[in-house]
This record gives C-alpha cells, structure tokens and sequence, in this order.
C-alpha cells in the first residue's frame, strides 16, 4: 500500500513540505535539493538490512549485495576527495566529529576550535556540547574588525595552549579558510589537525574551494548541504589513522550504518564527480557574490564585508531591525533564512543581530546572478514591511510565482 493510503495525515505533511520547498526561496546555507535519484536510494529496502562490522568483517549474515555497496561508496569518495582513507558510516556530521575527537584523543586533552558565536560548530568544543565537556576545550576568535581569521592570534593561542588537536572549519565564516596556514601551526605545536568542511565539501569536491585534504589528519563532512546527498556523515583521513578512526565510529561510537543513506551517498558522490556539478558549485559562488553585491548596495552591512563562498552573514540591526525579527518577516514572504550571532554580537544568541544566508539551493534550481538581485531585492522589501502582515504575504505570493519558474530537483509534481 502506497504511503497516501497507508497514512494519509504523514503523507499530506510530506506533501505539503515538498510544496513549501518549492515555493520558497529557500537560503539556509546548510539545505539543499536532493536528486530524485538520492531521494530513491535514501527510501529504498537497504533500511532493512543491519550491517554492524565493515566489509568482509560483518557481524550479522546476508551482506552480499551491501559490501559491495560500501566499498563503491568509498572508492567514490576517495577518488572525489583525493583521500588515502574514507570511513562513510557516520550518521552526521557531529558524530563523525566526536569518532575523530574520540579515535585520535583522551578525555582531558586539549582541543582547539572556532567560537560558536564566531563561526564554529557546537562539536568544536563549545561549552554546552560533549566535546566541551570531555576535552579541555579553547577556543579562537575571528579578528575584531576585519571579522577574518587572524593566523598570528590563533598561533599565539596555539603556542600558548598546546593543544593536541586544531579544527579548522565552520558553519558560519563567508571566507575562504586557508587549510594550509592551519596545517603550519598545527606543526609547530605538534596538534593533529582535524578539518570540518561540513559546508564547503561540495565547493571542495567541485573545486570551488581550496580542498584540506593535503594538509589535514583527518576531515569530517556531512554529506548533505553543498555535496547535495543525503543526510549522513564521512570521515576521509591519512591512512595512518584509518584503524583508528574506523575503530572510533565502529565500535567505539555507533552500531549499524544507515545502508539506505550509504547508497544514496554513493550517488550524491557520482553526481558530485561530473563537470555538471563542478560548474554548480563555482555558480554557487557567483551567486553568493552577486547577492552579497546587492544587499551591500541596498544599505546591509556584511560580516567581514563580502563572501568567497556560499554563505553570506549580515547585520540586521545596520537597517534597524534584529536577526529574529527579520528571519521570521522574511519567512513570512516565503524567503528562509535563519537568524545567527555576528562575531562579538552584543545581543543574545536567540535574538541575535544576524541574518544567515546561501546560495546552495537557489543554485541547485538552476538561478544565477540576475536572480540573486531579485532576492536582494525582495529581502530588502521585507525589511520595509516588516511588521505589515499584509504586505508580506503579498510578497510572498511574487516569491511563490517567482519560485516556480526553477525546477526544484527532486520534487517534480509541486507546481
Ligand atoms: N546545522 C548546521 C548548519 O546549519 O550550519 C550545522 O550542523
């Protein structure tokens, strides 16, 4: 029995999720359309099969047709990534990072990440995170004015610290982040480096962004926002940790991997390996560019002043308005967005100054930079109207009739 027949109420919330994505211009930087082809490998009979172990070393029978399946997943993501080792069963991106941390440290020992309301992620040693709790976690700051990182200050924390591991990436930093100028410090200070390109792993994979692989120990990624696959996680890492951090994941950190996400990753990382892609991800960047461009015109200050990636982090309050305020009106006329600390906010973290956009799923729709300066446009519009309900559904419906002229891969029937 099809799922309209068999339940019908989760069948219409479905329906009308796959609706809202293709009416609205969705700009969080960490979403992104699945393929059609990854949507059917994620709701396949691989949800089935259990398959604790790794190929060839199962603990439960009947891995004929799965073994293959993850081997393929890593020789694809070791010939896209140029990784000597690749470990694909993570469930997502902060329990990859906690195998590394787990595989490569003892509670107690010293990590050095990003500050979350700087740019970091909650698993690179934040207070309130595991990772804060277990490790003896410091953590650095983008510069005060330029908002950029600043490698003599991070050296300077380094040298001062010792740390045993330095992660370099972020979740919310719109700069290039120089890999190499991290691997230098950690060197010096004798820190393993651990790369989380959750974000930018489909800017890497297409070129669009310098790749860590070079330089890093080990490098996380989800394997969802830019790389358009599933929701899950991998590991890729010098094969002199691969025991190790295979270990740390199974068993140390999980049971069964998600064979479902598994093959629809295979895919994503087929997809990710054409010059199609390729040309995507270096449009995703132009159209960060172009949209930064416009906003920078209609008056929005940008955190360190522009974008060299997918991401774009502004200012709310440099138009008189709050992050929250203008994510939820934003929202309301079908833009989607989400509210985020700026570096050194002044204001809380659920009401922060910021607003948190990107081009990935734009991107995916095929727009380009003329449709960036409607998006500019339209947001500033909202922030005009703000608090006129009216107003903002009436945007909303220029928003639902712009949307529709891009196909949303993945949701062929919502128009
Ligand atoms: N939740 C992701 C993001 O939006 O950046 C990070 O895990």
């Amino acid at each position: 029995m099809t799922l309209e027949f068999a339940d019908p109420e989760v069948h219409a919330l479905i329906r009308d999720e796959g609706k809202r994505q293709f009416d609205t211009i969705r700009l969080i930087p960490s979403e992104n359309y699945a393929s059609a082809a990854v949507l059917e490998a994620t709701g396949s009979v691989l949800t089935n099969k259990y398959s604790e172990g790794y190929a060839n070393k199962r603990y439960y029978e009947g891995q004929e047709f799965i073994d293959p399946l993850e081997l393929l997943t890593i020789e694809r993501a070791k010939s896209l990534f140029g990784a000597d080792h690749v470990n694909v069963q993570p469930y997502s991106g902060s329990p990859a990072n906690l195998a590394v941390y787990s595989g490569l440290l003892q509670p107690g020992d010293t990590l050095m990440g990003m500050s979350l309301p700087h740019g970091g992620h909650l698993t690179h040693g934040w207070k309130v995170s595991v990772t804060g709790k277990l490790y003896r976690a410091v953590q650095y700051k983008v510069d005060e004015t330029s908002h950029r990182l600043d490698f003599d200050e991070i050296r300077e924390l380094a040298l001062k610290e010792r740390p045993k591991m330095i992660i370099a990436g972020a979740t919310a930093y719109p700069r290039i982040v120089d890999f190499e100028a991290f691997a230098s410090i950690a060197k010096e200070v004798g820190a393993y480096l651990h790369a989380d390109i959750a974000h930018i792993s489909g800017l890497v994979a297409g070129g669009a962004h310098p790749s860590p692989v070079p330089y890093a120990d080990t490098v996380v990624s989800t394997t969802h926002k830019t790389l358009r696959g599933p929701r899950g996680g991998m590991i890729l890492c010098k094969s002199e940790h691969a025991k190790t951090i295979d270990r740390a994941v199974f068993p140390g950190l999980q049971g069964g991997p998600h064979n479902h996400t598994t093959a629809a990753l295979a895919v994503a990382l087929k997809e990710a390996s054409t010059s199609e892609f390729k040309a995507y991800a270096h449009q995703i960047v132009a159209n960060a560019r172009a949209l930064a461009g416009r906003l920078i015109e209609q008056g929005f200050t940008l955190v360190t002043g522009g974008t060299d990636n997918h991401l774009i982090l502004f200012d709310a309050t440099s138009r008189g308005s709050t992050g929250r305020r203008l994510s939820r009106a934003l929202n309301r006329a079908g833009i989607i967005t989400n509210a985020n600390t700026v570096p050194f906010d002044p204001r809380k973290p659920f009401d922060p100054s910021g607003v948190r956009i990107g081009t990935p799923a734009v991107t995916s729709r095929g727009m380009k930079e003329p449709e960036m300066g409607h998006i500019g446009n339209f947001i500033s519009r909202v922030l005009e109207h703000e608090d006129d309900v009216d107003a903002l559904d009436a945007i909303g419906r220029e928003v639902a009739d712009f949307c529709r002229q891009f196909p949303a891969p993945g949701i062929p029937n919502a128009a």
